[in-house]
């Protein structure tokens, strides 16, 4: 198998050479579709090329279940080998130009040449996700009950200082956020006191929040269960806003589509925040039982689009305090997480542009007039049009791949990963 460089230029215009004109073709016949809805595809593509989402570092290893992980061929051993994966994923859809570290997983002693690692690879670093729910070794004291809201005052002071480490580590890598995600909660009723345990995590995350840089911003993260299944402190939406609202103005709240019950109305969850000038940013992935991590899109591809549908209509709003930060969070377990995380970033494109070609004053009077039958009918209108030729148009223009799965696997990369990358497979440095 001869190899490639994915991010060659040469390659990619090579690969791309035999796609133009199907390309040109179908983004022709779209464009009279859409010309005749009164919509100008070239906006839509503009805004397109324009969307950008972060890729979680923690995404590009295999992962796994408790049940078991089953390591992938050339899998990245550390941070720097998980930039190169991102470079590709960004090189070939032109969507993902951020990463979003983790720490302890992500941890290296010399940030400022990861940086620049970074940079060199076209790269730049999104949100800073900390981690207190794990011990790591050599940790003094456990989580095992807990972190930001344990019944010790020493082990929440520990799980603070961890988070104000990721923020220093952060201010060295060019991040401006830092996503707060903790797994404390009870298993059981009558295990922890719901209100103390809440007002312990306020007082936890008002230390934290003191460290934030004037121009960062913290993510809160709610979580329906898991790891703890009976009572998570912050389980929800509402405990997410009451503790950003309560924190002061940096404070955001994060949804991650996995972390609510099944058939929860999510893009209802987005209009609140939006109202409440307090969405701060998204995990993207897809679920059908729990929080499965799945792809984006591969499940639930018009609650993706009925998101993406609240965004529109923000940004069409000029919604006040309105910047959410996108990023996927993903778990790929059978499938290659580079182009898992390709197709991913491919998908939420997809509903964003099938969200901007709703044809919004018809959908207006129908919605004044109570006509509910047209009303549904011009909204799903967006979600069937086939936008494909749009995504690919951006593509193109950006200097990416046309088809990024085929270009990549045509290149042989992960074949080489798996002869450059030899010895302990499977670090992982994710949830397993
Ligand atoms: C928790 C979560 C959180 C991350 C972790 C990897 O389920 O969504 O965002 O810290 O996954
Ligand atoms: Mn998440």
């Amino acid at each position: 198998m001869t190899y490639a460089d994915p991010r060659d230029a040469n390659y990619l215009a090579s690969a791309n050479k035999p796609l133009t004109g199907a390309l040109t073709s179908d983004y022709t016949a779209l464009g009279a579709q859409l010309e005749r809805r009164g919509i100008k595809i070239d906006d839509i593509t503009k805004a397109v090329a324009n969307f950008k989402v972060a890729v979680p570092s923690w995404g590009v290893g295999t992962g796994g279940t408790r049940f078991g992980r089953f390591p992938g061929v050339g899998e990245p051993r550390n941070i720097f080998e998980k930039l190169e994966d991102c470079a590709v994923i960004n090189k070939l859809t032109g969507a993902t130009p951020t990463v979003s570290l983790h720490l302890p997983w992500d941890k290296t002693d010399d940030y400022a040449s990861l940086r620049e690692h970074g940079a060199a690879l076209g790269l730049g670093f999104d949100a800073m996700n900390s981690n207190t729910f794990q011990d790591q070794a050599g940790q003094s004291l456990s989580y095992k009950y807990g972190s930001l809201t344990h019944t010790d005052a020493a082990t929440r002071a520990q799980a603070v200082s961890h988070n104000i480490d990721c923020i220093n580590a952060g201010k060295k890598l060019g991040s401006k956020a830092l996503t707060v995600w903790i797994g404390d909660g009870a298993n059981f009723p009558g295990q922890s006191h719901l209100g103390r345990a809440f007002e312990r995590y306020l007082e936890s995350m008002a230390s934290i929040y003191q460290a934030l840089p004037d121009d960062w911003r913290m993510f809160i993260e709610h979580k329906m269960y898991e790891p703890a299944f009976y009572a998570t402190v912050i389980q929800d939406w509402g405990s997410s806003l009451m503790a950003a609202q309560t924190l002061g103005p940096k404070a955001f709240c994060l949804v991650d589509l996995g972390h609510h019950a099944p058939n929860v109305n999510i893009e209802m969850i987005v209009a609140r925040l939006v109202h409440a000038q307090r969405l701060g940013g998204f995990h993207f992935n897809d679920s059908k039982y729990g929080d499965d991590d799945l792809d984006a899109g591969s499940i639930e591809p018009f609650r993706l689009f009925l998101v993406f549908n609240e965004l529109v209509e923000a940004e069409l709003a000029k919604a006040p305090n309105f910047r959410p930060a996108h990023m996927l969070d993903q778990s790929h377990n059978v499938t290659d997480p580079v182009e898992s995380l390709m197709t991913s970033a491919i998908e939420l494109q997809r509903a964003y542009a099938q969200a901007l070609i709703v044809e919004r004053s018809r959908l207006h009077e129908y919605r004044i007039g109570n006509d509910v039958l047209m009303a549904a009918q011009t909204l799903k209108r967006g979600f069937t049009t086939d936008v494909s030729p749009i995504l690919a148009q951006a593509r193109l223009q950006k200097g990416a791949a046309i088809d990024p799965v085929d270009a990549y696997r045509a290149s042989g990369y992960r074949v080489k990963c798996g002869q450059n990358r030899p010895g302990k497979q499977g670090l992982g440095g994710g949830i397993v």
